[in-house]
C-alpha cells in the first residue's frame, strides 16, 4: 500500500519532530501484577461496568506490560522521533507515597526507556494520565489540597529515577477532564458528582499547584544536571459563536475551557482569568454562598504557578459552536453540552462531520484558529502538539482512508498556522500508536495507527494504511531535511 504525499517538497520546519502517544491505563494491562495497587480506573471499571460502552476494563488492555518490545518495533517501523507514554503511579509507588518504590515497576519503565533510546527514539513521559492511586482518592483525590504535595513527591521520585535519560516531561494530562469530567459529570472516574462546580474548581486549583510544585522541583533539583523541558498538557476544544451576537459569551467560554487552566501558567499576570473570576464571584454570591466557589490563589501561589512551563502542551481534537442558553432552557453540566455558570450551550455546525465516537466533530480550521489564539493570548511560545487523532469503529479495518484524510486536513491547518500565522509549533503527536482502552468507550472506539486484535491472546498488532501514511510523511520530511531543500509547498493532498 502506498499513501503518497502530493508534493515531494512538502516540508515542515527544519527540526520539526513527529511522534505518537499512548497512556498507561489504556495500554499496559497487568493491572494487579507484582506489587501494583489499584488506581481509580481499576475501581471504576470493576465497579461501574455500565459506565463503559462495552463493559470492558483495562485489566489486560493491549498487554503492553508484556508486549512493550513489540510496541517499540512499531515505533521503529514508523520512524518517529519520539514516543509519548505515561507512567502508572500505582505501578511505581503502590502506596501512592514514596515510602515504597516498586522494583518491578521501576524495571518496567527502565527497560522501556532504555530500549527506546537504543533505537534512537526519544521518550516523552507523562507523569499523570488519569490513573490516580485509589488510596489517594479515598482521601479526596484532586479535591484534597494535600494532593499538591503527594503529586510533587511522586514527581520527585520519577525524576530521580528517569530524568538522566528522559528530557521532555508532561506533568499532568488534560486537567479539564480530571476536574470537569470527574467532579461534575458521570463520565470519568471517579465520577464524583459535586454540584455547582465546587469539586471541579477546587480540583482545578489543586492540579495547577501540583503541576507547579513538580515543575519547581525539576527546575531546582534536576534541570541544572539534565537540561530538560517540563510542562502541563491541556486539551482545548476550539469554540466559535453560532452568530455574532454570541461573541462575548464565546470569549468567556474560551476562558472557561482553556483559560481556567492556561491563564495561571502562561499569562504575564498569572492567576485566574480576571473576567471569569469576577463572574464566578458574583454568581456565587447571588446563589447565597458566602465566598466564591472558585478558590482564590494567594500571592505566593500566583507566583508559584506563573511561568511554570518550558513549552505549551496541546491536545486538540474538536470544535463547537456557542450560543447563550434561552430562558426556558435548563443547562445541565456536561462536558459537551453546556455550562450553567456561564449560561452557554454547545452546538454542532450542521456542516461538520461527526466522528463515530459521537463527540469528535471535524473542523480542521478550528485547529489553526486555536493555535493562533494561543499565540495571541500568551505570546510566541513553543507549542508541542501532544495529541491529535481520529476514531474508527469497525474491526478488521485496515484501509482507514478516513483517518488518513483527518491527519492530512489537520496537519495542513497546523502548517498554515506555522507558515502563515507564525505560530511556533515544534512537534506533532498522533493519538494513538495502537488501538487501546478508550475510557468510557472501552474497546469499541479505535484510535490506532496499528490495529490491535483484542480477542487474540497474542494481542496481535497490524499496521493500518494510516501507519504507512504517517511513516511516509516522516520519511519524506527527513529526506527533505537531509537534502536541505527549501520549503516551498505545504499542501497535503
Ligand atoms: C484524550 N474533547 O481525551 C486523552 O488524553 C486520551 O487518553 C484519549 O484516548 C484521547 O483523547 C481520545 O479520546 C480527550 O472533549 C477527551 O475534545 C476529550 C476531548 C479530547 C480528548
Amino acid at each position: 500500500i502506498t499513501a503518497r504525499l502530493c508534493s515531494s517538497e512538502l516540508s515542515f520546519p527544519p527540526g520539526f519532530k513527529f511522534g505518537v502517544a499512548t497512556a498507561a491505563y489504556q495500554i499496559e494491562g497487568g493491572w494487579n501484577i507484582s506489587d501494583k495497587s489499584h488506581s481509580i480506573w481499576d475501581t471504576y471499571t470493576h465497579e461501574h461496568e455500565m459506565g463503559i460502552a462495552d463493559h470492558s476494563t483495562g485489566d489486560v488492555a493491549c498487554d503492553s506490560y508484556h508486549l512493550w518490545r513489540r510496541d517499540i518495533e512499531l515505533l521503529t517501523e514508523l520512524g518517529v522521533d519520539f514516543y509519548r507514554f505515561s507512567i502508572s503511579w500505582t505501578r511505581l509507588m503502590p502506596s501512592g507515597y514514596p515510602n515504597r518504590i516498586s522494583k518491578d515497576g521501576t524495571k518496567y519503565y527502565n527497560n522501556l526507556i532504555d530500549e527506546l533510546l537504543a533505537r534512537g527514539i526519544e521518550p516523552i513521559v507523562t507523569l499523570y494520565h488519569w490513573d490516580l492511586p485509589q488510596q489517594l482518592q479515598y482521601l479526596g483525590g484532586w479535591t484534597n489540597p494535600y494532593i499538591t504535595d503527594w503529586f510533587a513527591e511522586y514527581a520527585r521520585v520519577v525524576f530521580s529515577l528517569f530524568a538522566d535519560r528522559v528530557k521532555i516531561w508532561v506533568t499532568i494530562n488534560e486537567p479539564v477532564i480530571i476536574c470537569d469530567a470527574s467532579y461534575s459529570t458521570p463520565i470519568m472516574a471517579p465520577a464524583t458528582l459535586i454540584p455547582d462546580n465546587i469539586g471541579t474548581y477546587i480540583c482545578n486549583k489543586n492540579v495547577l499547584i501540583a503541576h507547579a510544585k513538580a515543575y519547581r522541583i525539576y527546575d531546582k533539583e534536576f534541570r541544572p544536571k539534565y537540561h530538560g523541558m517540563v510542562s502541563i498538557v491541556n486539551n482545548i476544544i476550539w469554540v466559535e459563536p453560532v452568530s455574532k451576537e454570541y461573541t462575548d459569551v464565546t470569549n468567556l467560554a474560551l476562558q472557561n475551557l482553556a483559560g481556567r487552566f492556561t491563564h495561571p501558567v502562561y499569562s504575564k499576570e498569572g492567576g485566574w482569568p480576571p473576567e471569569f473570576e469576577k463572574l464566578i464571584a458574583e454568581i456565587s454570591k447571588s446563589q447565597g454562598y458566602h465566598t466564591t466557589r472558585l478558590p482564590a490563589f494567594t500571592k505566593e501561589e500566583v507566583e508559584l504557578v506563573k511561568g511554570s512551563y518550558d513549552y505549551f502542551g496541546l491536545n486538540h481534537y474538536t470544535s463547537r459552536r456557542i450560543r447563550k442558553t434561552r430562558p426556558d432552557e435548563h443547562p445541565q453540566r456536561n462536558l459537551f453540552l453546556s455550562e450553567p455558570d456561564l449560561n452557554y450551550i454547545f452546538e454542532l455546525d450542521p456542516d461538520w462531520t461527526i466522528g463515530c465516537n459521537g463527540w469528535l466533530a471535524l473542523y480542521p480550521e478550528g485547529f489553526r484558529r486555536l493555535l493562533t489564539w494561543i499565540k495571541k493570548e500568551y505570546g510566541d511560545i513553543k507549542i508541542l502538539i501532544t495529541e491529535n487523532g481520529y476514531p474508527t469503529k469497525q474491526t478488521n479495518y485496515l484501509n482507514d482512508e478516513d483517518r488518513i484524510q483527518f491527519y492530512k486536513d489537520y496537519l495542513k491547518q497546523m502548517m498554515l498556522a506555522i507558515y502563515e500565522d507564525g505560530v511556533n509549533v515544534i512537534g506533532y503527536t498522533a493519538w494513538s500508536l495502537i488501538d487501546n482502552f478508550e475510557w468510557m468507550d472501552g474497546y469499541s472506539i479505535k484510535f490506532g495507527l496499528y490495529e490491535v486484535n483484542f480477542t487474540d491472546p497474542q494481542h496481535t498488532r497490524t499496521p493500518r494504511k494510516s501507519a504507512k501514511f504517517y511513516a511516509d510523511l516522516i520519511k519524506n520530511q527527513k529526506q527533505i531535511e537531509a537534502q536541505n531543500k527549501s520549503r516551498k509547498f505545504y499542501t497535503l493532498c
